[in-house]
């Protein structure tokens, strides 16, 4: 089942008069170490991305930091929404759990990542993901 407690708060620090700051720290408001990041923009009014999930130990945190995006994600079981539109929330992507993305023009999503870039890592088709977590639930 997926946590209830996919939402992180990140500390904002700041002022309507100079602007804002926020912070995510290993240990604190991150709870993986960071191998890598990376960030998507420019993407056309409602383009749909993601649609995959990871076959190993990826841990992700996105973060909205422009626009909004909707997020979906599924364990195999359970399905939950979240729309991202607040640079002080981030959403903690658990290991093999299903991402379908939909992007308002002018968003910019930031990634937290776990582990370094793995093209065999993704899985793509549907039905094997929904067969690999069902595997992985039977242990
Ligand atoms: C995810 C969502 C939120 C790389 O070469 N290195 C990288 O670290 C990444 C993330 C991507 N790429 C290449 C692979 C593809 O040729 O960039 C291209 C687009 O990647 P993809 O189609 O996977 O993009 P999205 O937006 O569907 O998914 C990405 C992440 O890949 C994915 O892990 O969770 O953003």
């Amino acid at each position: 089942m997926l946590s209830d407690n996919l939402i992180i708060q990140f500390p904002k620090i700041g002022s309507e008069q100079q602007g804002y700051i926020s912070i995510a720290e290993v240990g604190k408001t991150c709870p993986f170490e960071i191998q890598r990041t990376y960030w998507i923009y420019d993407c056309p009014e409602f383009m749909k991305r993601g649609g995959h999930a990871h076959r190993h130990n990826l841990h992700q945190i996105l973060i909205c930091v422009a626009g909004q995006v909707e997020v979906a994600l599924f364990d195999g079981v359970e399905k939950k929404a979240f729309t991202l539109d607040n640079p002080t929330m981030g959403l903690y992507q658990p290991p093999l759990v299903w991402g379908d993305l939909i992007y308002q023009q002018n968003s910019v999503l930031l990634v937290l990542a776990s582990k370094l870039y793995a093209a065999e890592d993704y899985i793509r088709d549907y039905q094997e993901f929904l067969q690999i977590a069902h595997s992985a639930r039977e242990g």
